[in-house]
């Protein structure tokens, strides 16, 4: 059954807010796996999303499968590349980075997945892809080659973000980048947040729990952190469930 969009759908009008913990590939050991998701487990998070800008062939599908022993949370594919894309997870989150213009991370990527979904039984998520500058330059500008959103045009960011809304995206992520030195602000949010009616995933940069709240107040329907669980995992005990 493919209900994790509807789940989202119905958390949201329940005022219910979502946390994802997202599982780099590159940097997760296969025997780590065990012992990272029974902290998991016990945290407030709802979701896992596993991808990495730079992965190795089968390294995604040999980690879903390991998530998946130990977990009944949702996994859901964040992929930098079609070579991430595996039929163990539950749902694929079709990334189109709207916020650049290389064709590629526009339509190319996603006409070459064709192949791997045909027989596939992912729940698809089309999701506009959001990058916004944050100081330094991040893996995802880097591999795609494309400039971020400046953060101080919030009317160009709330523009992009109500494009891809009308163009039947059904969510919006706004990215700081992985390890981004400040995350997505609170303005950006707001702003993106009262013009589009699709739920709203936050991610990068986020390694406090004030900064969590923050980005829920400010009208973030689910936060992605990975690298502060990387950096730390003891930051999972702050986030009991
Ligand atoms: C990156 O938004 C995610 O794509 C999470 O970022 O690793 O900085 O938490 P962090």
């Amino acid at each position: 059954m493919k209900t994790i969009y509807n789940h989202i759908l119905q958390a949201i009008s329940k005022g219910e807010k979502l946390l994802a913990v997202l599982i780099d590939p590159d940097k997760m050991a296969i025997d780590s796996v065990a012992n990272f998701i029974v902290k998991v487990n016990a945290s407030r998070a709802t979701h896992i999303f596993v991808g990495g800008s730079e992965v190795a062939e089968q390294l995604t599908e040999s980690l879903v499968i390991e998530i998946k022993k130990h977990t009944k949370l949702p996994i859901l594919l964040f992929p930098g590349d079609v070579k991430q894309i595996t039929n163990q997870a539950d749902a694929l989150l079709f990334l189109a980075l709207i916020s650049g213009r290389n064709p590629d991370y526009l339509i190319g990527k996603h006409v070459e997945a064709v192949s791997k979904l045909k027989d596939s039984n992912l729940e698809i998520l089309s999701t506009g892809y959001i990058l916004i500058e944050n100081g330094k330059q991040t893996a995802v500008q880097r591999v795609t080659e494309t400039a971020p959103l400046q953060n101080n045009n919030i009317q160009l960011i709330a523009d992009t973000a109500k494009a891809g809304e009308l163009l039947g995206m059904k969510l919006i992520y706004l990215e700081a980048g992985s390890g981004a030195l400040q995350p997505v602000s609170i303005n950006i949010i707001k702003k993106v947040k009262s013009d589009i009616r699709i739920p709203l995933i936050v991610g990068g940069g986020i390694r406090t729990l004030k900064q969590l709240e923050q980005a829920y107040q400010a009208g973030a329907d689910l936060v992605v952190i990975g690298t502060a669980f990387e950096d730390d995992e003891s930051f999972f005990e702050e986030l009991q469930d």
